[in-house]
């Protein structure tokens, strides 16, 4: 979003409420959400929000014509020049409602999209945004293109008057996009190389992860010292940091602190990111962050965990979960927190602000950690270069001796390294 000579953008935000939405969220906490969402862009000045209650979404202007004009109305008198809608809304209702109150509109994923790329510092951070907007931008053209009509969107998307012109606006997009997945492809594989290098530092990784604004960030910069942008606000932290953290015990690690993860997260984004998010992968353990003062807390641990899970997180990473913020709590419910905490044997209670309850979680760590390792004695044939390189990149070798067929190799290592080595 540019930033405007006169001041900040005025926006207006809605959330949607629709009655025959299956995964309908509470409309209360989600407009909250929304409007913090919109809060994260610099830039803009939320005059007001709402909830609009719908039985069902109309096709031509999403909201009934009743609502379109009162809102209409209230839009003109607040001088709103940007409605920020919390919900998918089509090409064809987007063109139709900036036509009718003369505003620029943006859905979530734009919105999200918008602050994503108002965050990427790194080239990576930069390139992975560029090309979920681009991705995100075909998917509207597609669809617009069925009723060869005008059409704008949020990002100062491309309009076509035509199919003609739709269609060299696909071609474009497609060469853009070919040329950033050339360019990311450079990035992470360099950045692969990075992280072989580190995995023959034998310090474990262990990965934060969490809902977005669970306190990562003020995790990450207690224990390690470093100054991560840490606030509240969504979406602070877009590009993973990785430091060496030595714990109480004694035993070093190296902490990553990443992108936080929301609910409906497009799908543009989640494949743009992947190669970022899926450092969680390779991680030793993972460590998910929780505001468990906040109402939503429940969902917001389902949808990072729907999200883990579709990354391909199994449960051969152990997995611990901080419930943070505990010192936002009224006496009596963190008590109960803590009881219900104390109760599970991979939750903590926390708070990453005042440090409470952190060295218990901390002890665990290097519990979970100190895997005990065996040694053993494998054949790789020579066809399996790719299985005696990931040995190597494990570091578990400790010895190697070439024979006719292949390599004896002698490694020591931990039961789940074996099981991933078995799986490869
Ligand atoms: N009261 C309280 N506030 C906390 C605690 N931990 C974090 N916060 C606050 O919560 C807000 C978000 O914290 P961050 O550390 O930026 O959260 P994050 O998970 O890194 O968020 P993203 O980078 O947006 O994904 C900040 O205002 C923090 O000060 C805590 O234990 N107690
Ligand atoms: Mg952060």
């Amino acid at each position: 979003m540019e930033a405007h000579d006169r001041g900040a953008t005025r926006a207006w935000v809605l959330h949607p409420d629709i009655k025959t939405e299956k995964s309908r969220r509470a409309p209360g906490p989600a407009l909250e959400e929304a409007v913090s969402l919109a809060r994260a862009l610099p830039d803009l000045e939320v005059v007001g929000s709402e909830v609009v209650p719908l039985p069902k979404a109309h096709p031509g202007q999403l909201f009934g014509s009743g609502k379109v004009e009162e809102l209409a109305a209230r839009l003109k008198a607040e001088e709103i020049e940007l409605v920020l809608i919390d919900g998918p809304v089509t090409p064809v209702q987007q063109r139709n409602l900036e036509k009718v109150w003369k505003v620029k509109i943006l859905d979530r994923t734009g919105l999200i999209l918008e602050i994503f790329s108002d965050r990427a510092r790194t080239r990576e951070g930069v390139l992975q945004v560029e090309m979920a907007a681009l991705s995100y931008q075909r998917t509207r053209l597609v669809r617009a293109w069925t009723h060869l009509e005008r059409q704008r969107g949020g990002l100062g998307f491309v309009g076509g008057p035509g199919e003609t012109q739709i269609e060299a606006d696909r071609r474009a997009i497609d060469e853009a996009l070919t040329r950033l997945r050339r360019q990311l492809a450079k990035v992470v594989k360099t950045r692969d190389l990075h992280r072989a290098a580190r995995k023959k530092v034998p310090f474990p990784i262990v990965a934060l992860v969490g809902y977005t604004n669970a306190g990562k960030s003020t995790l990450f910069n207690r224990l390690t010292g470093a100054e991560v942008m840490a606030k509240d606000m969504l979406f602070a932290t877009l590009d993973p940091t990785m430091r060496a953290v030595t714990l109480p015990s004694g035993r070093e690690v190296i902490l990553s602190d990443t992108v936080g993860f929301i609910s409906d997260l497009p799908t543009q984004l989640v494949a743009a990111f992947r190669a970022t998010l899926e450092e969680v992968l390779d991680a030793d353990l993972i460590l998910h962050v929780r505001d468990i003062s906040h109402e939503e807390t429940q969902e917001q641990a389902q949808d990072v965990e729907e999200i883990l899970a579709a990354l391909g997180v199994d449960d051969s990473t152990p997995q611990l979960e901080a419930w943070n913020k505990i010192d936002r709590l009224e006496p009596e419910a963190r008590a109960q927190v803590e009881t219900l905490a104390a109760r599970r044997a991979n939750v903590f209670a926390v708070s990453a602000l005042t440090g409470d309850g952190l060295d218990a979680l901390l002890d665990e760590v290097s519990e979970k950690l100190t895997d005990p390792r065996t040694a053993e004695t494998l054949f790789v044939p020579f066809a399996q270069g790719r299985r005696r390189a990931w040995l190597f990149e494990q570091g578990v070798v400790t010895e190697e001796e070439q024979q006719d067929e292949g390599f004896r190799l002698q490694v020591f290592w931990t039961a789940r390294q074996r099981a991933r080595y078995m799986a490869l």
